[in-house]
């Protein structure tokens, strides 16, 4: 056994001086080579691990590519019913606003008879009717006056006629026995052209009226002779 140790001993010192004179020889030489291999290795153990990385972009893109597909045909499928029901409400509110231009027409003369009430409705900013044919003794009513009032223009009722002033906000109604043309406007709305003629009977007024308002009447008053001039003589 010691003879197998020491062998085995004098080996081990025998290999430790060999390597002891390699490294002495290689020392000088070391000093250049570890610069070489180190960025050799780097560079090629940076390389390999950049490849990979390609790979899970590619994943990921693949991945987001199918979301954003699929939510934006959703909210394009959205709105567009949405649109729809938008569009018919304007058409719905179409209609209504063709109404005003009713007022623009005129009501034939009533015949003789026993007296009738005449209704004119105070809409948004118009008499509905805006010129009214009626007879001697009949009753003009005007209703929905919220806001709204009735006054008569000085020169522009026949003479011997009353001329009248309404309430704001009251409705309220007259009773005309005097023929003739009358030419009447809502106070707070003379700006908006809210007017009014009621024609009662054969008028002889009328071209009194229309020269008395051309001239007498100034700014938005004169919105009057419009519809006198639409004014048609039983
Ligand atoms: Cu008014």
């Amino acid at each position: 056994m010691r003879d197998h140790t020491s062998i085995l001993f004098s080996t081990i010192v025998f290999i430790f001086m060999l390597t002891a004179c390699g490294e002495d020889n290689s020392s000088s030489q070391k000093t250049a080579a570890p610069p070489a291999a180190t960025p050799a290795k780097p560079a090629e153990t940076v390389s390999p691990a950049a490849p990979p990385a390609p790979p899970i972009v590619e994943e990921i893109a693949p991945v987001a590519a199918p979301e954003s597909p699929e939510t934006t045909p959703e909210p394009a499928a959205m709105p567009t019913p949405e649109p729809v029901p938008a569009a018919k409400t304007p058409a719905m509110e179409t209609p209504p606003a063709a109404a005003p231009a009713t007022p623009e027409t005129t009501t034939p003369a009533p015949a003789g008879g026993p007296a009738q009430t005449h209704t004119i409705n105070a809409e948004a900013r118009v008499f509905n009717p805006d010129i009214v044919y009626i007879q001697p003794d009949d009753t003009v009513a005007w209703i929905n006056m919220t806001s709204h009032n009735s006054i008569s223009i000085d020169g522009l009722i026949p003479t011997g006629a009353t001329p009248w002033r309404g309430q704001l906000g009251e409705n309220m109604k007259i009773t005309l026995t005097v023929e003739g043309i009358y030419g009447y406007v809502c106070e707070p709305h003379i700006g908006f052209g809210m007017m009014g003629v009621i024609v009662v009977g054969k008028p002889a007024n009328l071209g009194e009226v229309k020269a008395n308002a051309d001239k007498n009447l100034q700014g938005p008053f004169r919105r009057i002779l419009v519809k006198l001039n639409k004014v048609v003589v039983p």
